[in-house]
Parts: structure tokens; sequence; C-alpha cells
């Protein structure tokens, strides 16, 4: 909106915000447009800036985060204010909780007019987000994005609100000011080398160990030092246990990974090392029964308040993974790290009774399908293409994928993560693809699904290489249960195991399959994948096949129920 007939040219804040994003890199938006973000969005557009505009701002803010955690780069979420806004927040909320940089760029009402849309978004912002900042003048709308792309990616990555006031975007102000105004980000994620003495130590008590272990946690895939952790574990022969999107770091056919024998290797290991994973509730809290109590446990983190937050950590590096690595690989002596082979073997012979256990189950192939004979159909399809994403969310669904789906390349798999949270999945499809360019496979619960199922149009619209595989067992967990009360509504895990998933893609003009034994789910990806264009495969699975609450029973709370007749 330059007007050229002045002497001086005069521009605004929606200039200012494309040029200071594309100053930075800043390539892609993925937002819902409306007051007072429309013109942003066309202008970005028009300014070559990538705008990707979706149906529910979650799943923008879900694109975005899984954007950053892929690139390194924070993913951007626009959003409108008010309503919009906070649809945003449960995504940036979650890409905090998992570390994942992204910055959520809202309007919000002018700071001046008090009606009904006005909120301090800020400040409702803050207790989700690594940081939150209001910009209230023009000529600071690139200073403060500067100031959240550090936020987002510096030190543990996460969430970050900036707030634009419409008229702070509709302000003007003239060309040569603006142009001083623009900052370009100096080394926004700097080294951060651990001091030596913490990695000698570390290295001192990996060296007694008698039965170590390496947990890669999803920091160790987000920190892209791909070859010098392999060459680490290789190095020293210590096997290894993936969190589920560490899961591909090194192939899960590698000789010295313990996913296939998980519950034996951590209880019974001596020294632990973590690498950018955290004593969560996915751990155990480093807890027995899960952990032996006399186990010690060296932790590579970048933040150092993470260091004994629910165990004692008796070496902890704190510096960034590439650089702690390396620093390892660096004062490691040849023979060093010896692991006991009695360890090894106890290991082997885990891993190999699980592993028949687990061919058993992907052989017996039952009618109706269950979870391992849809699962065991798909991995067989992606055997021999590693360089496709898995999106993964549900229950069974995400709890039986991640050990039958075998991952084979760093950072592919893409899941519920840290807070075990539905509807992610349409949102970590399309950032992955778009980032990308690469076929994703969305392999999703029936109800995960519906949590983001309105953004098979977003793919549509967009063409998106994005095959969604939903797992219809007709429920939450499961497809049987009853009402109790004796009424005609359906039981509260209940949904439907008739619905037509496969029509709801074919209205967006994508391809709908439907698919109901291994046979016809294995051509139907095959077939899915090879068009390149938007499919969902409806997959009917066996409403008993599933367990309440999956993997994790053992947080659900029961009550007792009387029966009404
Ligand atoms: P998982 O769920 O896979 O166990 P978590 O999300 O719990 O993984 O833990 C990831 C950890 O990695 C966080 O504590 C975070 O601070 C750390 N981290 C993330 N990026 C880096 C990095 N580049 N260098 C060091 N640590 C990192
Ligand atoms: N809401 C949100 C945002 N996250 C959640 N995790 C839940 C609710 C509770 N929840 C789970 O923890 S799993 C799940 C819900 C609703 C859905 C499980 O059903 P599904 O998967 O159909 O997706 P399976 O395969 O039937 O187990
Ligand atoms: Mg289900």
């Amino acid at each position: 909106m330059e007007n050229k007939t002045s002497s001086t040219s005069i521009t605004n804040g929606f200039h200012l915000v494309v040029d200071a994003m594309k100053l930075n890199g800043l390539d892609t938006i993925y937002g819902v447009a409306g007051i007072p973000v429309t013109d942003l969005t066309r202008l970005a557009q028009a300014e070559g800036i990538r705008y990707i505009g979706f149906h529910h701002e979650q799943s923008a803010g879900n694109a975005a985060a899984i954007s950053g955690y892929l690139t390194q780069k924070p993913g951007t979420c626009l959003t409108v204010s008010a309503p919009g806004f906070l649809n945003g927040m449960v995504a940036l909320a979650n890409s905090t909780t998992n570390g994942f940089p992204m910055i959520q760029i809202s309007g919000s009402s002018d700071r001046a007019i008090v009606d009904l849309q006005q909120g301090d978004q800020m400040n409702a912002a803050k207790p989700y987000a690594k940081a939150a900042y209001r910009v209230d003048r023009v000529e600071d709308i690139s200073i403060g994005l500067a100031r959240a792309i550090r936020a987002a990616v510096s030190g543990r990555p996460g969430g970050v609100y900036l707030d634009f006031p419409g008229d702070v975007l509709a302000a003007t102000l003239d060309t040569e000011t603006a142009a001083r105004s623009l900052v370009r980000v100096v080394d926004a994620i700097p080294r951060q080398l651990p001091a030596p003495e913490s990695v000698k130590r570390a290295i001192e008590v990996l060296a007694k160990a008698e039965r170590p272990l390496i947990i890669l946690g999803k920091g160790a895939a987000y920190a892209q030092a791909d070859a010098d952790i392999r060459a680490f574990i290789e190095k020293t022969g210590i096997p290894f246990q993936p969190m589920s999107m560490a899961k591909g770091l090194l192939p899960d056919d590698h000789p010295q990974s313990t996913a296939a024998a998980r519950s034996y290797a951590l209880a019974q290991a001596d020294v632990v090392v973590l690498i950018g994973a955290r004593l969560n509730w996915l751990l155990g809290h480093g807890k027995s029964p899960q952990w032996s109590p006399a186990a010690q446990f060296v932790q590579l983190d970048i933040e150092a308040t993470e260091i004994d937050s629910n165990r004692a950590i008796a070496a902890p590096v704190v510096g960034d993974i590439a650089s702690s690595v390396s620093a390892l690989l660096a004062m490691l002596k040849p023979g060093q790290i010896r692991v006991p082979s009695a360890w090894l073997d106890q290991l082997a012979q885990h891993k190999q009774r699980n592993q028949e256990r687990m061919a058993s189950r992907l052989a017996a192939n039952p009618d109706p399908m269950d979870f391992y004979s849809a699962l065991g159909a798909i991995n067989g399809v992606l055997a021999d293409k590693p360089e496709i994403y898995v999106v993964n969310e549900g229950a069974n669904t995400l709890d039986i994928g991640r050990n039958v789906i075998d991952m084979r390349m760093p950072r592919k798999r893409l899941d519920s993560g840290t807070w075990g949270v539905m509807g992610i999945g349409m949102g970590y499809a399309i950032g992955a693809a778009v980032v990308s360019g690469k076929p994703v496979v969305a392999i999703e619960g029936d109800s995960a699904f519906g949590f983001s199922g309105m953004e098979i149009g977003t793919i549509c619209r967009y063409h998106l290489p994005i095959v969604t595989v939903v797992f219809n067992n007709g429920g939450i967990y499961r497809g049987d249960d009853v009402n109790h009360s004796g009424g005609t509504d359906p039981a509260p895990t209940v949904l439907m195991k008739d619905a037509c998933y496969e029509k709801l893609i074919e209205a967006f003009g994508g391809d709908g399959y439907y698919a109901a034994d291994p046979q016809d789910l294995a051509k139907a990806l095959t077939d899915a994948l090879a068009s390149g264009k938007p499919a969902l495969i409806n997959c009917p699975i066996d409403p008993t096949a599933g367990t309440e609450s999956g993997h994790i029973s053992n947080l659900n709370p029961q009550s007792n129920i009387t029966e009404k007749k």
C-alpha cells in the first residue's frame, strides 16, 4: 500500500510484518483469516510467503509446531483476535510442552477500544507459552518478531505468543523509518558447549557400568546430530532405547536397539544415559518399578533446570546435544567403555522372545481385523519407503502402532507426544507435507481423527500427498460398551462403527477407500501412495479388539457403576 504520489513513501504495519518475516526466513504461515489479520494473509501470499488456510486454528497451530520440530525454524501460526486466539492456544501450549519452536502471531483488538472482544491476550497466553510479547508501536514490529524467533528456538524450544493489535497493523509510517526498524536475528540458535568436567564425569560413570543403556528422546531427534549420535552409540556398543518420536534416529532394526525388550532394559539398566529425553510419565518418572532404584543417570539436556527433576542425576551434561555428543566422542578413549556380553546376551534373549510373540500376533490375521493385522499390513507397505512420514494418534491405534510400525529414518514419526494429546493428526500431517514435500501416512483412531477431521478439506484444497487411515473400531478404546442407564443413547465411549469415513474425503475431491482385510488395506495404501493424491482409507477394526486406555490402563481410575434396568 505504498503511496507513490507523495514525496515520502508511506508503508504500514502489515507490510512490516511480511518484510520482517521474509528477512528472517519465515516462509510459511498456517492460519485462519479474519479481523484484524485478513489483509495480512493476502499481503503475505502476494509477497511470496506460502499461506495455508485451515478450518480451525488448533490444526493450524499444530502444523506450525511440527514444522518447527522438523526444521528448527519456528513455524508460524496466524490467528484472529479473541476466539481464534483461544482456539490456537491448545496448539501453542502443546508446542511448549513438547519443546517445538513455533510462534502464534495473533491479531488483537485496538488497545484503546472497550468492546466485547477486548481481552488481554498476551497475559492469557503467558502460562502456556515459553514467552509472550505484545507490540504496541508499529516501528517495533520487527524487533518484536526478532525476540519471538529467538525465544522460540534458543535453549529448549517452545511456543511463543506474539500479539499485534489491529491499530498497530494498520498504522502507517514512512518507508525509511520502516526500513531502519527491520531486524535480522543473528545466531538464533547459539551452540551451548558443555563444561569439559561434566563430559569427563559422564564418561567416568559410564566406564564403570555393567548394564548401560542409552535412551534417545525427541530432543535428540530435534537436534539433528544424527551422525554423531550414531557414532557414539556404535563406538561404545551401548544398547539404546528410542522414545516414540526418536524412533528411526537409528533404524529400528539396528542390532543395538532394545525397542523389543523395553521393560526389561529399563528395569535392569545400571547406568542410563538420557539424550534429549525427560524423566516424565512416559518414563515412569525415573522411579521403581520401571527402573532399578540403584541405577545411575547421565543426562544430556540443554535445559539446566531439567536435571534432578524427578530423580537424582549423577552426571548432568548441560549443553546442546550436537555439542555434547561431539564432546563425548572427542574425550572418549579407545576401549574406555566396554559393554559386558552378559548384558547384551540377556537383552538379545528378551528381544527374541518378544519378537516371536509379536510375530504370532501379526500372523493371527483374525476376521474382523484387529489392530495388529491392520498395522502389520501398513508396515509391510512402508518397509521400502523409509522417507514417508508417519503421523499416529489414538489409544490402541497409537500404542500398538508405535510397536508395529518400524522407522528407518530420523524425525519421520510424529505422534501425540508428551501430553498424549488427541487432535494433532491432520495438523501434523499438513505441516510435515508442506515443509518436506514428501508423502505422509496418518494412522488415526476413529476418535482421534474426529478432533481434526475437517482439515481433510485443507489437505484436498492444497493437494497435499497425505493418506489418512482411520482405524474404525467404533469408539474410544473399544466400540462395544453399553449404556448402563438402560436408555437408548450410545455409551460414552461409543462412536459409529459403520460410519463411512471414506465419503468425507470424496466430498472434497480426494480418493476414498474402504479396506476390511490386510490385503485390501495393503493394496489401498499402495495405490493411494502411488497416486500422490489426498486419500482416506476407512479401515474397520474389531470393536472388541482394543484395551481401555491402550497401554496405560494403570493410569485410569475406576468406579463401580450400578446397572439401571
Ligand atoms: P521424549 O518425549 O522423546 O522422551 P522429551 O520431550 O521428554 O522427549 O525431552 C526432550 C528434551 O530434549 C527436553 O528436556 C529438551 O530440553 C531437550 N532438548 C531439546 N532440544 C535440545 C537440544 N538441541 N540440545 C539439548 N537438549 C535438547
Ligand atoms: N482429549 C484430548 C485433547 N486428548 C486426549 N488424550 C483425550 C481427550 C482422551 N483420550 C485419550 O487419551 S485416547 C482418546 C481420547 C479421547 C481416543 C481413543 O480412541 P481412538 O483410538 O479411537 O482414537 P483407539 O484405537 O480406539 O484406542
Ligand atoms: Mg477407536
